[in-house]
């Protein structure tokens, strides 16, 4: 079994789980957060498995600066380019989900 097997986000991906899409393309996807702590809250992903940013960065940085204009432009349409970015890496940064997703916070004013 490979370690993307039992992973969640995998299975969303894969459709295996279902999700509220929120955009699509070849190599990324995002869907809206189950919890959310905004008014619009998206997780962006990439649909090939890495287990947090600093991996990601390492084997594919087109892709990580990918996932920021993806985030750049749910903010353009919701909430006049304003958002925060936020990537969860390690347990004790509060990361529960070991597949690399930026949360992308919006709709509405932040608190700070
Ligand atoms: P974290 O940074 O790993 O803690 O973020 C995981 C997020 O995944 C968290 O905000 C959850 O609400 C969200 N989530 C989800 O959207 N759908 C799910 O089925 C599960 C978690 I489990």
């Amino acid at each position: 079994m490979s370690e993307s097997d039992d992973c969640l986000f995998c299975k969303i991906i894969a459709g295996q789980i279902p999700s509220s899409k929120v955009y699509e393309d070849e190599t990324t996807y995002a869907f809206n957060d189950i919890n959310p702590k905004a008014k619009v809250h998206v997780l962006v992903v990439p649909k090939k498995h890495y287990a947090n940013v600093a991996e990601l960065a390492a084997d594919d940085p087109t892709e990580l600066a990918h996932i920021v204009s993806i985030a750049q432009n749910i903010a353009d349409k919701e909430f006049h380019g304003a958002y925060r970015l936020v990537f969860n890496t390690g347990l004790d940064a509060g990361q529960t989900v070991f597949h690399v997703h930026a949360h992308v916070m919006t709709g509405e004013k932040l608190d700070e």
